[in-house]
């Protein structure tokens, strides 16, 4: 396959700008850029898929330069729907440093910075030199200028397609960088940059879009679930991420395989295969979030994830360490408690809403505490039972976890 018959496969072609881009792209060889600006202190997984394409480019011969906006993250680029609050200096400084540890880290790339070449640009010359060949009526027309034309849109916001455009104006001429591609949000700033190249040299530059990666109801990754998934492992735990992907949706789970992984496509037409014969196995789930762990975090961390999984799966916690089962069940209630009774230990700490249902569920079996079914309604729970001399797992019913402590 060639690269760009393997992008559109992997669906991570939207939209094209530049002629003949298809073959450009085919013989390889050209200089392209991507750029994030320092929003945050780590990139998230919406971030992931160009930095991906961008190793997939590299891997067909195509040369990379990451870019990391220290200036264009001072100003904000425009939102489709209102005005970024200001970041500090301070903090966009902070975020910048911790990126550019984070992209060589993870991805293994040196990063340029804008700041380096737009600190100095004065307004003057801003304005002579860049201002002059952007006409207002073509910015307001861009997609996501008019979408703000009803709530509003600050000058500062309302430039920062010319310094976007400028950055790819500098790389061109500094650093013969042809191509620009990134997430489709990013149309309007990309077109802005090959129409200021071409006016101010007459040239031909190249770009391309990715769709975002959304699920099945349309909502960009991560942003459903409320919190961020971070790249920064201190951030989402390798745990959590692998139970991000594990929970993919299946509708959903082979597209992202072919955008998250390098796995071939007869790899993944395998998978797709086995998911339809044996969805029970989630082999196309599994296999998804251990590519993604091992990528992000490393091996061993992928390992200790899938293992930390399991436990989860099948209740199995006795050999864990008090410090995995606060990873694992972190998003699940947790309580205090002294050595008591059983009937009072699930009222107290919530699990029961009475002592009459207290005395119910443990009838009935449906509490395990630590793997253990309990069923005596005179049972004292005490540390002998306990992780670790504190920790207790308490399950109830087949699927609900509550972490207890044991404090006295
Ligand atoms: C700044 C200066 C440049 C080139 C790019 C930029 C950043 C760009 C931007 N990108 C987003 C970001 O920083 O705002 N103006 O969070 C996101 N990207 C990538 C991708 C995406 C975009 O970093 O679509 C999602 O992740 O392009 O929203 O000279």
């Amino acid at each position: 396959m060639t690269l760009y018959e393997d992008l559109k496969w992997r669906g991570l072609i939207k939209d094209e700008a530049g002629e003949n881009l298809k073959e450009k792209l085919n013989e390889g060889n050209l200089t392209f850029y991507w750029g994030t600006d320092p929003s945050a202190d780590s990139l998230h997984i919406g971030h992931l898929s160009s930095l991906l394409t961008a190793k997939r480019l590299e891997n067909y011969g195509h040369k990379p330069i990451i870019l990391i906006g220290g200036s264009t993250g001072l100003i904000g680029d425009p939102r489709p729907t209102t005005e970024r609050p200001m970041i500090s200096k301070k903090e966009v400084l902070n975020n910048y440093e911790s990126l550019k540890i984070q992209i060589k880290k993870i991805f293994g790339y040196d990063t340029v910075n804008n700041y380096d070449w737009s600190k100095d640009i004065n307004f003057i010359d801003f304005l002579r030199d860049y201002g002059k060949y952007f006409n207002v009526n073509y910015m307001l027309d861009k997609d996501i200028i008019r979408r703000r034309l009803d709530t509003g849109i600050t000058y500062t916001e309302f430039s920062y397609m010319i310094m976007q455009a400028l950055d790819f104006y500098h790389l061109f001429e500094t650093k013969n960088c042809v191509m620009q591609a990134a997430g489709s949000d990013q149309w309007g700033n990309i077109t802005a940059g090959i129409d200021l190249i071409r006016k101010k040299t007459g040239k031909e530059a190249y770009g391309f879009t990715m769709p975002l990666v959304t699920d099945s109801a349309g909502n960009k990754i991560g942003k459903s679930t409320g919190n961020a998934i971070w790249l920064d492992s201190n951030k989402t735990t390798s745990y959590e991420l692998y139970q991000f992907f594990l929970n993919s949706e299946d509708e959903k789970v082979i597209d992202y395989l072919k955008i998250y992984t390098f796995l071939s496509k007869e790899e993944i037409e395998e998978i797709e295969k086995e998911q339809l014969n044996h969805p029970e196995t989630r082999i196309a789930q599994k296999t998804l979030a251990k590519q993604l762990v091992t990528f992000l975090h490393g091996e061993k961390a992928a390992l200790k994830a899938i293992e930390m999984s399991e436990a989860l799966f099948s209740g199995h916690v006795k050999s864990l360490t008090k410090k995995e089962i606060e990873d694992i069940f972190k998003d699940m209630p947790k309580f205090e408690t002294k050595e008591e009774n059983i009937v009072d230990m699930l009222v107290n700490s919530k699990i029961a809403s009475s002592k009459r249902e207290a005395r119910e569920f443990v009838s009935a079996g449906s509490i395990t505490i630590n793997e253990e079914k309990i069923t005596d309604l005179d049972k004292q729970i005490t540390k002998e039972i306990a992780i670790e001399d504190e920790i207790l797992v308490v399950k109830r019913g087949k699927k609900k976890y509550f972490i207890g402590k044991i404090t006295n």
